[in-house]
This record gives structure tokens, sequence and C-alpha cells, in this order.
């Protein structure tokens, strides 16, 4: 029996990392009573098949967490990437991405990339989102700052790399582990040679204990996970922080009076934008419920 992590799985087979190297292994459909299907990032014991080398996956370790999209197991750690300038930065995904985050239960970073491009668009961004509550790290893969920052996040973490197409995630990755060599370059190059067809989720490593996956870009994230627009305000950490001192403990913080986050905000203690983009995500919930 040797012990490993899913790092890949194509059509039936699952390639585990164990000390013996990659082991391309089986499994069969379905684990314990809980009706589990293997997924990449389980950890897992297997029986090695002399003959051939095969492995047969015959347990799954218990899971810390669990991702639906994309499909991984004990993830700890996001990392939200988005770039100040080319793309523009658009708080507006980065925002339903630290919703999802903290709906996750991950630890989460922030990273504003390409501050060669707009260094105090950065710095006004990283003041927003440390006040609310968050890490941020300002990085640069031109002039080659904040790289070791990056490095110390991602050790020891089962880590998603989740922003925008084009806003630095591959040639970062690249810095932390030349060894990747994931393909780089802007959109319109991308789209000249056809990258449409889907990538695999795959677990890169950077060491025994520390992956990273480098997610597809995303332009729009949809919130269907959230079953209630009660949710939301616990997933807003400045939010859910001074929330308990409304007047009312249902309070929504929307059109209610004696409300202590319409006051923060007012103070300028909670960002006009984020306290925004709360109003205009409850209202997206409120949507997506109505059907
Ligand atoms: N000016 C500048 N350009 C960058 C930086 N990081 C990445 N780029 C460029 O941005 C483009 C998109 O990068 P890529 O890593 O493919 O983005 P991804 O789609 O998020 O993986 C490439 O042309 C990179 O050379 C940066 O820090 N500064
Ligand atoms: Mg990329
Ligand atoms: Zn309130």
């Amino acid at each position: 029996m040797l012990e490993g992590i899913i790092i890949k799985g194509i059509g039936g087979f699952y390639y585990v990392k164990t000390t013996k190297g990659i082991i391309e292994s089986r499994a069969r459909g379905l684990f314990r009573e809980d009706n589990l299907k293997p997924l990449v990032g389980d950890k897992v014991k297997i029986r090695i098949n002399e003959e051939d080398n095969s492995g047969y996956i015959v347990e799954i370790h218990e899971r810390k967490t669990q991702l639906l999209r994309p499909p991984v197991a004990n993830v700890t750690n996001a990392i939200i990437i988005m770039s100040v300038k080319s793309p523009n930065i658009n708080t507006w995904l980065l925002d339903k991405f630290l919703l999802m985050a903290e709906y996750e239960g991950l630890q989460t970073l922030i990273c504003l990339n390409k501050c060669d491009l707009d260094n105090k668009k950065a710095m006004d961004l990283k003041n927003i989102y440390e006040k609310a509550g968050y890490d941020v790290i300002i990085t640069s893969a031109k002039s080659h700052m904040g790289i070791d920052k990056l490095k110390e996040a991602l050790f020891n973490n089962i880590t998603v790399f989740a922003g925008p197409s084009g806003v630095g995630k591959s040639t970062l990755l690249n810095m932390v582990s030349p060894k990747f060599k994931l393909e780089t370059g802007d959109i319109s190059s991308k789209n000249k040679r056809g990258r449409h067809t889907t990538r695999h989720v795959e677990l890169l490593e950077i060491d025994k204990n520390s992956f990273v996956l480098d997610t597809p870009g995303f332009s729009s994230l949809n919130l269907d996970f959230i079953e209630d627009e009660r949710q939301v305000r616990h997933y807003f950490k400045e939010i859910n922080k001074y929330g308990d001192e409304c007047n009312f403990l249902s309070c929504l913080h929307d059109k209610e009076p004696n409300c202590s986050i319409k006051d923060y905000v007012n103070k300028g203690i909670i960002s006009q934008e984020r306290y925004k983009n709360y109003l205009l995500l409850l209202d997206e919930i409120r949507n997506i419920r109505r059907y």
C-alpha cells in the first residue's frame, strides 16, 4: 500500500503522486456509504499491481474541503489575482470571488498584479481591501515585485489561483516555479491559436506539501450556490464584523432604519464601492431565487 495525492484525473484514470513517483491508478466507481468519487486533491491509499506498476485506489482519506467549481478536494487557500491595469481591475468580480472564498471557508489572499502599470491604483486598492479585513499583496511579474511573498503564501497549502484571463496568473506561476512552463500571452494571440478547448483540472507541485491549481480565467461567476440573500452579509468580512451593531439582528443593511453598516459607509470606514457591490449582490441573489 502507498499513500499519495491525486494530481490529475482523465478518462477514468487517476494520477497519484507518491514517494515512488506518479502512479496511474484506477478506482471503483463509488466509495463508502456516502457515494464518493475520487477528486483531484484527494489524499488516497493505493494498492500497486506489481506486474505493470499500475495502482488501484482503495481508500479516500477524509476531505478538509471540497470545491464544486473547480471540482477539487482539500483546497485550503485561494489567491485571487487581479491586474490593476490591462485588463483594468474589476472590483465587482473581485468581490464575488471573495464572497465565494468566504463561503467555502478558504484562507484568502488578494494579489494585485501589474503594479508596474499603475502603482498608485494598486496602493489605493490595497488600502480599501486591507481595511475590509483581507490580506493583500502587490506584485509585478515584470519588475519581479512581491514574488517572494507570493511563494510564501503558497507554502504548505493546496491553493486555487483564480482570476480573469490576462491578469498574469500563468506568468506569476512560472516565476514561482520555472519548471511549470505554463502558456502565457495576451488574450488575442491565444484566441488566434484557438485555445478554446477546456482544460482538465491539474494540481501543479511546488514541493512535497504545496500544490497550486491554475484555473482557466473566469469572466463571470455564478452565485447559485447561495441559497438565501441573508447569507450574503456573512461573506463580506467588514459587513459581518460590524453587522451585529444594527438595531435589528435580521438587518440586511439595505433599507432598514438605524443601520450601523450605513453609518460606517457614511463615515468612510466601510468603502462605498464595497457596499454598493454588496447591495448589487443582494439583488442578484434575489433575482436568481425568483426563478
Ligand atoms: N506589465 C506587466 N505585464 C504582465 C505582468 N504579468 C503578466 N503580464 C503580461 O500579461 C499577459 C497575460 O499574462 P498571462 O500570465 O498569460 O495571464 P493569465 O491569463 O492570467 O494566465 C502576458 O502578455 C504577460 O506578459 C506584469 O506584472 N506587468
Ligand atoms: Mg493563464
Ligand atoms: Zn444594518
